[in-house]
Protein backbone atom coordinates (compact mmCIF):
# COMPACT_ATOMS: atom_id res chain seq x y z
CA UNK A 1 0.00 0.00 0.00
CA UNK A 2 1.33 3.66 -0.61
CA UNK A 3 0.59 6.11 1.95
CA UNK A 4 2.33 9.40 0.34
CA UNK A 5 0.39 11.85 1.42
CA UNK A 6 -1.89 12.70 -2.27
CA UNK A 7 -3.19 16.02 -1.96
CA UNK A 8 -0.26 18.87 -1.94
CA UNK A 9 2.92 16.73 -2.14
CA UNK A 10 5.08 19.45 -0.94
CA UNK A 11 3.31 19.86 1.73
CA UNK A 12 3.98 18.01 4.85
CA UNK A 13 1.98 16.35 6.97
CA UNK A 14 1.12 17.01 10.65
CA UNK A 15 -0.19 14.30 12.44
CA UNK A 16 -1.80 14.32 16.51
CA UNK A 17 -2.44 10.82 17.94
CA UNK A 18 -3.64 11.83 21.20
CA UNK A 19 -5.45 10.06 24.28
CA UNK A 20 -5.39 9.30 27.82
CA UNK A 21 -2.23 7.80 29.81
CA UNK A 22 -1.23 4.22 28.22
CA UNK A 23 -4.15 4.53 25.86
CA UNK A 24 -0.56 3.11 23.59
CA UNK A 25 -0.08 6.21 22.00
CA UNK A 26 3.43 5.94 21.90
CA UNK A 27 3.74 2.21 20.31
CA UNK A 28 0.70 3.12 18.16
CA UNK A 29 3.00 6.35 16.74
CA UNK A 30 6.07 3.56 15.98
CA UNK A 31 3.69 1.27 14.11
CA UNK A 32 2.66 4.17 11.63
CA UNK A 33 6.16 5.65 11.52
CA UNK A 34 7.73 2.54 10.45
CA UNK A 35 4.54 2.09 7.74
CA UNK A 36 5.73 5.56 6.55
CA UNK A 37 9.08 4.61 6.48
CA UNK A 38 8.98 1.86 4.44
CA UNK A 39 7.02 3.43 1.81
CA UNK A 40 9.48 5.47 1.21
CA UNK A 41 8.30 8.77 3.33
CA UNK A 42 10.52 10.36 6.18
CA UNK A 43 9.05 10.54 9.63
CA UNK A 44 10.00 13.66 12.21
CA UNK A 45 8.61 12.16 15.73
CA UNK A 46 7.22 14.69 18.37
CA UNK A 47 7.11 13.85 22.23
CA UNK A 48 5.56 16.12 25.08
CA UNK A 49 5.60 15.62 28.70
CA UNK A 50 5.57 18.33 31.61
CA UNK A 51 8.79 17.11 32.37
CA UNK A 52 12.38 16.40 30.79
CA UNK A 53 13.97 12.30 31.08
CA UNK A 54 11.14 10.78 28.69
CA UNK A 55 10.74 6.79 28.38
CA UNK A 56 8.97 7.69 25.01
CA UNK A 57 11.62 9.45 23.34
CA UNK A 58 14.24 6.77 24.01
CA UNK A 59 12.01 4.44 23.09
CA UNK A 60 11.47 5.46 19.26
CA UNK A 61 14.53 7.04 18.65
CA UNK A 62 15.92 3.00 19.83
CA UNK A 63 14.22 2.43 16.69
CA UNK A 64 15.86 5.11 14.50
CA UNK A 65 13.97 8.24 14.05
CA UNK A 66 14.30 11.64 14.29
CA UNK A 67 12.49 12.73 17.32
CA UNK A 68 12.29 15.98 19.27
CA UNK A 69 11.18 16.73 22.91
CA UNK A 70 9.06 19.31 24.32
CA UNK A 71 9.12 19.57 27.75
CA UNK A 72 7.97 21.52 30.67
CA UNK A 73 4.32 22.09 29.54
CA UNK A 74 1.95 20.65 26.92
CA UNK A 75 1.76 21.56 23.19
CA UNK A 76 -0.90 24.03 23.88
CA UNK A 77 0.73 26.03 26.54
CA UNK A 78 4.40 25.43 24.46
CA UNK A 79 2.78 26.12 20.87
CA UNK A 80 6.02 27.89 20.07
CA UNK A 81 8.16 25.48 21.15
CA UNK A 82 6.42 22.89 18.85
CA UNK A 83 6.71 24.89 16.27
CA UNK A 84 10.40 25.09 16.91
CA UNK A 85 10.20 21.60 17.05
CA UNK A 86 8.84 21.13 13.55
CA UNK A 87 11.65 23.16 12.23
CA UNK A 88 14.38 21.61 13.80
CA UNK A 89 13.00 18.30 12.21
CA UNK A 90 12.54 20.31 9.32
CA UNK A 91 16.16 21.61 8.84
CA UNK A 92 18.07 18.14 9.14
CA UNK A 93 16.11 16.12 7.27
CA UNK A 94 12.75 17.71 5.68
CA UNK A 95 9.98 15.44 6.86
CA UNK A 96 6.93 14.71 4.71
CA UNK A 97 5.25 13.84 7.86
CA UNK A 98 5.33 14.73 11.46
CA UNK A 99 3.75 12.42 14.25
CA UNK A 100 3.38 14.43 17.43
CA UNK A 101 2.34 12.70 20.69
CA UNK A 102 0.57 14.85 23.44
CA UNK A 103 0.42 14.68 26.78
CA UNK A 104 -2.06 12.14 27.82
CA UNK A 105 -3.86 14.26 30.37
CA UNK A 106 -4.36 17.43 27.92
CA UNK A 107 -7.45 18.24 26.06
CA UNK A 108 -8.51 21.03 23.70
CA UNK A 109 -6.05 20.42 21.14
CA UNK A 110 -8.45 20.95 17.95
CA UNK A 111 -8.80 24.86 19.43
CA UNK A 112 -4.97 25.50 20.88
CA UNK A 113 -3.16 23.43 18.36
CA UNK A 114 -4.81 22.19 15.15
CA UNK A 115 -6.78 25.13 14.22
CA UNK A 116 -3.56 27.66 15.15
CA UNK A 117 -1.23 25.47 13.36
CA UNK A 118 -4.10 25.98 10.34
CA UNK A 119 -4.35 29.68 10.80
CA UNK A 120 -0.93 30.26 10.58
CA UNK A 121 1.16 27.67 8.85
CA UNK A 122 -2.19 26.47 6.46
CA UNK A 123 0.56 26.80 3.50
CA UNK A 124 3.26 24.77 4.74
CA UNK A 125 1.33 22.12 6.58
CA UNK A 126 -1.72 19.57 6.14
CA UNK A 127 -3.43 19.24 8.79
CA UNK A 128 -4.65 15.52 9.58
CA UNK A 129 -7.87 14.75 11.25
CA UNK A 130 -7.01 14.45 15.31
CA UNK A 131 -7.26 10.60 16.39
CA UNK A 132 -7.59 9.70 20.18
CA UNK A 133 -6.89 6.25 21.17
CA UNK A 134 -8.29 4.59 24.21
CA UNK A 135 -7.12 1.55 26.14
CA UNK A 136 -10.48 -0.92 25.81
CA UNK A 137 -10.29 -1.92 29.75
CA UNK A 138 -10.08 2.08 30.95
CA UNK A 139 -12.77 3.69 28.59
CA UNK A 140 -15.08 0.89 29.45
CA UNK A 141 -14.72 1.69 33.02
CA UNK A 142 -15.52 5.42 32.09
CA UNK A 143 -18.22 4.48 30.13
CA UNK A 144 -20.10 2.46 32.73
CA UNK A 145 -19.78 -1.02 30.72
CA UNK A 146 -18.07 -2.64 33.39
CA UNK A 147 -17.23 -2.36 37.24
CA UNK A 148 -13.27 -1.78 38.51
CA UNK A 149 -11.05 0.82 39.60
CA UNK A 150 -11.05 4.41 37.52
CA UNK A 151 -10.35 7.76 38.18
CA UNK A 152 -12.33 10.70 40.03
CA UNK A 153 -14.74 12.79 38.28
CA UNK A 154 -12.60 15.73 37.26
CA UNK A 155 -10.07 13.24 35.78
CA UNK A 156 -13.01 11.46 33.94
CA UNK A 157 -14.09 14.77 32.79
CA UNK A 158 -10.75 15.27 31.12
CA UNK A 159 -11.08 11.86 29.77
CA UNK A 160 -14.87 12.68 28.05
CA UNK A 161 -13.47 16.19 26.75
CA UNK A 162 -10.51 14.52 24.93
CA UNK A 163 -13.13 12.05 23.27
CA UNK A 164 -15.56 14.75 22.56
CA UNK A 165 -12.89 16.46 20.40
CA UNK A 166 -11.98 13.55 18.19
CA UNK A 167 -12.33 13.10 14.89
CA UNK A 168 -11.40 9.96 15.04
CA UNK A 169 -11.44 7.58 18.20
CA UNK A 170 -9.26 4.71 17.90
CA UNK A 171 -9.77 1.62 20.36
CA UNK A 172 -6.42 0.27 20.34
CA UNK A 173 -5.39 -3.03 22.08
CA UNK A 174 -7.99 -5.30 20.28
CA UNK A 175 -5.80 -8.35 21.13
CA UNK A 176 -7.47 -7.93 24.24
CA UNK A 177 -10.88 -7.83 23.08
CA UNK A 178 -13.37 -10.56 22.34
CA UNK A 179 -15.44 -9.71 19.52
CA UNK A 180 -18.60 -8.75 21.51
CA UNK A 181 -16.98 -6.38 24.18
CA UNK A 182 -15.22 -4.68 21.35
CA UNK A 183 -18.59 -4.14 19.60
CA UNK A 184 -20.25 -3.37 22.84
CA UNK A 185 -17.50 -0.48 23.21
CA UNK A 186 -17.66 0.74 19.56
CA UNK A 187 -21.55 0.86 19.84
CA UNK A 188 -21.09 3.02 22.95
CA UNK A 189 -18.60 5.20 21.53
CA UNK A 190 -20.37 5.82 18.86
CA UNK A 191 -23.50 6.68 20.69
CA UNK A 192 -21.63 8.88 22.96
CA UNK A 193 -19.60 10.55 20.20
CA UNK A 194 -21.47 10.19 17.04
CA UNK A 195 -19.13 12.82 15.30
CA UNK A 196 -15.87 11.01 15.59
CA UNK A 197 -14.97 8.28 13.16
CA UNK A 198 -14.37 4.80 14.55
CA UNK A 199 -11.33 2.23 13.80
CA UNK A 200 -10.45 -0.54 16.06
CA UNK A 201 -6.27 -1.35 15.99
CA UNK A 202 -3.86 -3.06 18.16
CA UNK A 203 -0.82 -1.20 17.58
CA UNK A 204 0.88 -4.77 19.79
CA UNK A 205 0.20 -6.95 16.33
CA UNK A 206 -0.63 -4.69 13.68
CA UNK A 207 -4.22 -4.88 13.21
CA UNK A 208 -6.43 -2.07 11.63
CA UNK A 209 -3.04 -0.28 11.14
CA UNK A 210 -3.07 0.32 7.57
CA UNK A 211 -7.04 1.10 7.23
CA UNK A 212 -6.37 4.30 10.27
CA UNK A 213 -3.33 5.56 8.22
CA UNK A 214 -4.59 5.67 5.39
CA UNK A 215 -7.76 7.54 7.31
CA UNK A 216 -5.45 10.21 8.66
CA UNK A 217 -3.24 10.66 5.90
CA UNK A 218 -5.76 10.67 2.92
CA UNK A 219 -8.35 13.19 4.71
CA UNK A 220 -8.16 16.70 5.55
CA UNK A 221 -8.60 17.74 9.37
CA UNK A 222 -12.56 18.32 10.23
CA UNK A 223 -13.30 21.71 11.29
CA UNK A 224 -16.09 21.99 13.70
CA UNK A 225 -15.36 25.13 16.34
CA UNK A 226 -14.00 24.65 19.74
CA UNK A 227 -15.86 22.50 21.96
CA UNK A 228 -16.86 24.04 25.47
CA UNK A 229 -13.67 23.78 27.95
CA UNK A 230 -14.42 24.64 31.65
CA UNK A 231 -10.83 25.42 32.18
CA UNK A 232 -11.22 25.54 35.91
CA UNK A 233 -12.17 21.63 35.91
CA UNK A 234 -9.93 20.39 33.48
CA UNK A 235 -7.04 22.42 35.84
CA UNK A 236 -8.30 20.71 38.85
CA UNK A 237 -8.30 17.08 37.05
CA UNK A 238 -4.93 17.42 36.01
CA UNK A 239 -3.69 18.73 39.43
CA UNK A 240 -5.09 15.14 40.80
CA UNK A 241 -2.27 13.46 38.80
CA UNK A 242 1.15 13.27 40.81
CA UNK A 243 3.92 13.12 38.46
CA UNK A 244 6.68 11.59 38.46
CA UNK A 245 10.04 11.46 36.13
CA UNK A 246 13.25 10.34 37.87
CA UNK A 247 16.56 8.45 36.01
CA UNK A 248 19.28 6.58 37.97
CA UNK A 249 22.52 4.83 36.82
CA UNK A 250 22.46 1.44 38.01
CA UNK A 251 25.96 -0.53 38.36
CA UNK A 252 26.73 -4.56 39.17
CA UNK A 253 29.53 -6.54 40.21
CA UNK A 254 28.30 -9.07 38.15
CA UNK A 255 25.61 -8.78 35.06
CA UNK A 256 22.26 -9.07 36.11
CA UNK A 257 18.68 -9.83 33.96
CA UNK A 258 17.50 -6.61 33.23
CA UNK A 259 14.10 -7.45 32.33
CA UNK A 260 13.66 -9.03 35.86
CA UNK A 261 14.55 -6.30 37.42
CA UNK A 262 12.31 -3.92 35.54
CA UNK A 263 9.17 -6.34 36.24
CA UNK A 264 10.45 -6.48 39.67
CA UNK A 265 10.18 -2.44 40.45
CA UNK A 266 6.89 -2.77 38.08
CA UNK A 267 5.49 -5.43 40.44
CA UNK A 268 6.97 -4.11 44.00
CA UNK A 269 5.79 -0.26 43.03
CA UNK A 270 1.85 -1.32 42.00
CA UNK A 271 1.70 -3.22 45.56
CA UNK A 272 2.95 -0.64 47.48
CA UNK A 273 0.66 2.27 45.27
CA UNK A 274 -2.00 -0.11 45.71
CA UNK A 275 -1.45 -0.45 49.36
CA UNK A 276 -1.41 3.75 49.37
CA UNK A 277 -4.57 3.97 47.60
CA UNK A 278 -3.03 5.79 44.42
CA UNK A 279 -4.13 4.67 41.08
CA UNK A 280 -1.83 4.06 38.79
CA UNK A 281 -2.33 5.85 35.39
CA UNK A 282 1.02 5.01 33.55
CA UNK A 283 4.19 3.60 34.97
CA UNK A 284 6.81 3.21 32.23
CA UNK A 285 10.05 2.28 32.72
CA UNK A 286 13.36 1.86 30.28
CA UNK A 287 16.74 0.27 31.30
CA UNK A 288 19.41 0.99 28.75
CA UNK A 289 23.12 -0.95 29.31
CA UNK A 290 25.81 1.78 29.16
CA UNK A 291 27.22 -0.85 26.00
CA UNK A 292 25.48 -2.87 23.57
CA UNK A 293 24.02 0.24 21.23
CA UNK A 294 20.77 0.05 20.97
CA UNK A 295 19.36 -2.40 22.91
CA UNK A 296 16.80 -1.53 25.34
CA UNK A 297 14.30 -2.81 27.44
CA UNK A 298 10.96 -1.45 27.85
CA UNK A 299 8.45 -2.19 31.18
CA UNK A 300 4.50 -0.83 31.27
CA UNK A 301 1.66 -0.97 33.67
CA UNK A 302 -1.27 1.26 33.16
CA UNK A 303 -4.05 0.48 35.63
CA UNK A 304 -3.28 -0.47 39.26
CA UNK A 305 -4.99 -3.29 38.45
CA UNK A 306 -3.08 -4.28 35.21
CA UNK A 307 -0.36 -5.99 34.75
CA UNK A 308 3.16 -5.19 34.56
CA UNK A 309 4.76 -5.98 31.09
CA UNK A 310 7.37 -5.66 28.80
CA UNK A 311 6.99 -4.33 25.55
CA UNK A 312 10.81 -4.59 24.85
CA UNK A 313 13.46 -7.24 26.66
CA UNK A 314 17.37 -6.95 26.22
CA UNK A 315 19.10 -9.08 24.34
CA UNK A 316 21.65 -10.18 27.09
CA UNK A 317 22.33 -9.33 30.82
CA UNK A 318 24.45 -5.89 31.60
CA UNK A 319 26.24 -4.53 34.16
CA UNK A 320 25.58 -0.61 34.22
CA UNK A 321 23.18 0.95 32.61
CA UNK A 322 20.47 3.96 32.77
CA UNK A 323 16.87 2.99 34.05
CA UNK A 324 14.30 5.89 33.43
CA UNK A 325 11.36 6.14 35.08
CA UNK A 326 8.21 8.04 34.15
CA UNK A 327 4.94 7.57 36.82
CA UNK A 328 1.98 9.05 36.39
CA UNK A 329 -0.45 8.43 39.40
CA UNK A 330 -3.73 10.13 40.92
CA UNK A 331 -1.87 10.51 44.08
CA UNK A 332 0.07 13.16 46.19
CA UNK A 333 3.36 13.76 43.89
CA UNK A 334 5.11 13.29 47.67
CA UNK A 335 4.00 9.44 48.08
CA UNK A 336 5.27 9.16 44.53
CA UNK A 337 8.68 9.91 45.38
CA UNK A 338 8.51 7.95 48.86
CA UNK A 339 7.30 5.00 46.92
CA UNK A 340 9.54 5.14 44.09
CA UNK A 341 12.89 5.64 46.49
CA UNK A 342 11.77 2.77 48.86
CA UNK A 343 10.96 0.34 46.07
CA UNK A 344 14.10 1.17 43.63
CA UNK A 345 16.29 0.87 47.22
CA UNK A 346 15.11 -2.34 48.23
CA UNK A 347 14.81 -4.12 44.57
CA UNK A 348 18.43 -3.08 43.88
CA UNK A 349 20.03 -3.99 46.70
CA UNK A 350 17.97 -7.33 46.95
CA UNK A 351 20.40 -7.78 43.12
CA UNK A 352 23.20 -6.51 44.84
CA UNK A 353 23.03 -3.19 42.21
CA UNK A 354 24.01 0.03 42.82
CA UNK A 355 22.18 3.31 42.13
CA UNK A 356 22.50 6.58 41.82
CA UNK A 357 19.73 9.39 41.52
CA UNK A 358 20.81 11.50 38.41
CA UNK A 359 17.72 13.44 38.04
CA UNK A 360 14.46 13.25 40.06
CA UNK A 361 11.19 15.43 39.61
CA UNK A 362 7.95 15.06 40.65
CA UNK A 363 4.74 17.62 40.78
CA UNK A 364 1.07 18.06 39.89
CA UNK A 365 0.55 20.12 36.17
CA UNK A 366 -0.34 23.37 36.57
CA UNK A 367 -3.29 25.25 34.98
CA UNK A 368 -2.94 24.76 31.89
CA UNK A 369 -2.98 28.41 29.71
CA UNK A 370 -2.37 28.14 26.13
CA UNK A 371 -0.96 30.21 23.63
CA UNK A 372 -3.69 30.29 20.77
CA UNK A 373 -6.99 29.14 20.98
CA UNK A 374 -8.90 29.30 18.15
CA UNK A 375 -12.75 28.96 17.92
CA UNK A 376 -12.76 27.57 14.83
CA UNK A 377 -11.07 28.48 10.84
N1 LIG B 1 -2.04 -5.75 24.46
C1 LIG B 1 -1.70 -4.60 23.89
N2 LIG B 1 -0.94 -3.71 24.56
C2 LIG B 1 -0.63 -2.56 23.95
C3 LIG B 1 -1.08 -2.23 22.66
N3 LIG B 1 -0.63 -0.98 22.35
C4 LIG B 1 0.09 -0.56 23.41
N4 LIG B 1 0.10 -1.51 24.38
C5 LIG B 1 0.77 -1.46 25.67
O1 LIG B 1 0.18 -0.42 26.46
C6 LIG B 1 1.17 0.16 27.30
C7 LIG B 1 1.19 1.67 27.12
O2 LIG B 1 1.60 1.95 25.80
P1 LIG B 1 2.21 3.36 25.36
O3 LIG B 1 2.35 3.30 23.87
O4 LIG B 1 3.39 3.70 26.16
O5 LIG B 1 0.99 4.33 25.78
P2 LIG B 1 0.87 5.94 25.79
O6 LIG B 1 1.01 6.38 27.18
O7 LIG B 1 -0.51 6.22 25.27
O8 LIG B 1 1.92 6.46 24.84
C8 LIG B 1 2.48 -0.55 26.93
O9 LIG B 1 2.66 -1.63 27.80
C9 LIG B 1 2.23 -1.06 25.55
O10 LIG B 1 3.03 -2.19 25.21
C10 LIG B 1 -1.89 -3.18 21.98
O11 LIG B 1 -2.35 -3.00 20.84
N5 LIG B 1 -2.17 -4.34 22.65
MG1 LIG C 1 3.49 7.80 25.26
Amino acid sequence: MSERPQQQQQQARYVMVGGFLGAGKTTAILQLAKRLRDNGLRVGLITNDQSYGLVDTTMLSSHGFDVEEITGGCFCCRFNSLVDAVEKLSADTTPDVFIAEPVGSCTDLKATVDYPLRRIYGNHYTISPLSVLVDPVRAARVLGLETGKSFSEKVVYIYGKQLEEADVIVINKTDLLTPEKLDALRRALAARFPRAAVQTISARTGDGIDAWLHQIVTAPARTHGAMDVDYEEYADGEALLGWLNASLQLQSQRPFDGNALLIDLARQLQSRLAADAAEIAHLKMTLAPDQHGNDLAVANLVRGDGIAELSHRLAEPLDTGQLILNLRAQADPELLRAAVLDVVARVTSTSQITHEIEHLERFRPGKPTPTHRLAGI
